[in-house]
Parts: C-alpha cells; sequence; structure tokens
C-alpha cells in the first residue's frame, strides 16, 4: 500500500517535503498541496508532478484520497490544523512550533489523548541525525556514564529582518531543548538566560548571542549558545559530558582540503544542508508532548531572559496515552 500524503504550506519547508517524498520516500506520495497562494501551491504542484491543489487546508484534510498530512504552514495556523486532523483521525507531521502557545500546544495534546492515538508527530529533524543518532547511542549505552553537563552550540550566519530576542529562543533554541530533552531521556525544569555583548550584526534591540542555562529533573546542567547572526556558516556542535567520559557530536563525514599552505573542511551554510540525511525521518518521532513540553520550556526561556530571573517550567501531568513502551507514531 501507498501512502497518500496532503503537503499544507508550499514555502521553504512545504517544498522540502514535497521533493523528498516525491524522490527519496518509498511507499508514500504526495496525493495533494494546499496553500493559501494559488500559484505558490500549483507551481509546487507542476514540479512534483501532483494535480491536486487547493488553497483552503481544511479541503486537502478532508479530502478522502489524502491518508496523512504534514502541516508546513505559518505556526500561527498549527493549532487550527492539527485539530482539523485529530478530528479527522488523520496522522500529522507538524513542523515546529506545535502551537505558538503552551496553553494551545496542551489543548493539542489533550484532545489527541482524548481520540486515544498517537497521531501528531512534530518535525524537529535533528533526531534522524546520523550524528545525533551516534551520540545518542553511545550515551544510553553508557560510554561516559552517568550525564552531568551538556553543552549545545546552535549558530546560524544570518537570519531574516524581524527575528528578533524571542524568535531567537523559540525558534532557534527550541531545537536544542528538544535535542537534550531526546538525548538525555530528562524533563527541563528551570531556566534562566545571560546576555553576553550583542554582535554588530544583530538588529538594533536584538539580543544576539544568547546563553540559555537550563537544570533538568535529574539535575544536569544545560548551556545552550544561540547565535544568529554568526555570520561564518551553520555551525552546530553537541557535547554530553558524563561522570566517565565526554561525547561529542561529530560533523557530518566531509573531506579535508589541504592547499595554500592551511587544511580546510568546509561548514555548512544553512540547515537545509547541515541536517539533509536527517529530513527522512522515521514514523517513530518526537510527539505532541515533546510539542507541548518544548512550547513550555521555550516559554519559561523567553520569561528568563524578559525578567533577567530563572524561571521554573511548568509541565502538566503527561497523559495516559504516553506511558509505558513507544506507540505507533510517538517517543518517548
Ligand atoms: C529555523 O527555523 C530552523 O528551524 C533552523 O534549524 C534553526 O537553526 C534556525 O535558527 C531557525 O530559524
Amino acid at each position: 500500500m501507498t501512502l497518500q500524503v496532503g503537503v499544507i504550506g508550499a514555502g521553504l519547508m512545504g517544498t522540502t517535503h514535497v521533493r523528498t517524498l516525491t524522490t527519496t520516500v518509498a511507499g508514500a506520495q504526495v496525493a495533494a498541496i494546499a496553500d493559501a497562494v494559488p500559484e505558490a501551491g500549483r507551481r509546487l504542484g507542476d514540479e512534483a508532478g501532483v494535480e491536486t491543489t487547493y488553497t483552503d487546508p481544511h479541503a486537502l484534510i478532508e479530502d478522502a484520497g489524502v491518508d496523512a498530512v504534514i502541516v508546513a504552514s505559518p505556526g500561527d495556523t498549527h493549532e487550527e490544523l492539527v485539530l482539523a486532523c485529530l478530528e479527522a483521525g488523520k496522522p500529522v507531521l507538524c513542523e515546529k512550533p506545535l502551537a505558538t502557545t503552551v496553553s494551545s500546544a496542551q489543548r493539542l495534546l489533550e484532545t489527541e489523548a482524548a481520540v486515544g492515538r498517537r497521531l501528531i508527530q512534530l518535525g524537529f529533524m535533528r533526531r534522524f541525525d546520523p550524528g545525533y543518532q551516534v551520540l545518542k547511542a553511545r550515551l544510553d549505552a553508557g560510554d561516559a556514564g552517568e550525564p552531568v553537563i551538556a553543552y549545545s552550540t546552535h549558530r546560524n550566519p544570518a537570519v531574516p529582518p524581524g527575528f528578533d530576542s524571542e524568535m531567537i529562543i523559540k525558534d532557534t533554541v527550541v531545537h536544542d531543548v528538544d535535542t537534550v530533552r531526546w538525548l538525555l531521556g530528562q524533563e527541563l525544569v528551570r531556566a534562566a538566560v545571560l546576555r553576553p555583548r550583542v554582535t554588530s550584526r544583530a538588529a538594533p534591540g536584538t539580543q544576539d548571542p544568547q546563553i540559555v542555562l537550563f537544570e533538568t529533573d535529574r539535575g544536569v546542567h544545560v548551556n545552550v549558545e544561540a547565535f544568529v547572526n554568526a555570520g561564518y556558516g551553520y555551525d552546530i556542535g553537541c557535547e554530553i559530558v558524563g561522570e566517565n567520559g565526554v561525547l561529542t557530536l561529530q560533523p557530518p563525514a566531509g573531506a579535508a582540503l589541504r592547499t595554500d599552505g592551511a587544511a580546510r573542511t568546509s561548514i555548512p551554510m544553512g540547515f537545509q544542508e547541515r541536517f539533509a540525511a536527517a529530513v527522512q525521518g522515521s514514523a517513530a518521532g518526537p510527539d505532541a508532548w515533546d510539542g507541548y513540553a518544548a512550547a513550555a520550556v521555550c516559554e519559561a526561556a523567553w520569561q528568563a531572559l524578559r525578567t533577567g530571573r530563572p524561571v521554573e517550567v511548568e509541565l502538566i501531568a503527561k497523559p495516559d496515552l504516553y506511558a509505558g513502551a513507544l506507540g505507533l507514531i510517538g517517543h518517548n
């Protein structure tokens, strides 16, 4: 059986998903594309050989020929569209964020729990990066012993206009939040933010870089450096310090060039290139609980940056749906 997938949003991420499904994923094909701008949907449909395009995303969700949905439209549409997928009983891969507020993420989590099936998966792609997967496997095997400190560096060459201090946490650090929760298998319960000297490349009023500090429910300290106007490249680092050793994320395999009296390896300039191997994902990815927890942790970090004080993360009790073994598309 071929899974018929409907893709909502013909922007950067929607286009990436359509291309991946069309060229790389076996057992699935794009059945329909929706975008509010008719030409954008049509253009992507023409490129991928998809005949059915909609401007109304609800028409795509209700289309009987669509088995599963990818939501890659702007974040403020996610709550309504994921809810519609839950009502239609269709599995949905939602790009981050799950929703733009903690209360709406919680509503989705509770609606899914009421439906009684794990239907939501989040597009936190780093979990599928081969380097992070090796790091996790070695951590779980106890190679470094019990973790005590985690370091995560997240540098972007530049960001679009309007990318402010809050977005640095909710759009950028959210990836580090998810990665560290997944790597350690622990919840982040406290957040504080330090403000280094602001780079001259930052837009006026934007705190860039930021050092975001978290503490987990088992006392591990997490140090995230987010620097979104780093200029030189898209550079991602991760180090887990354990009782018996240190595990360090290795950059994707490449080749070093030795020339002109120097040895050089290249650094990618964007996340599409850096995480190209990760966008294919798998069925056992981050779930609605992960989307909700990331939203709650980032809200606490944003309040910590605003107020200059540490802020506790408040999480509701995990719904029974998430207890025990892996669900169909769940992770924790
Ligand atoms: C962007 O939305 C992403 O998801 C990238 O992975 C991240 O590095 C970037 O900072 C975000 O703006």
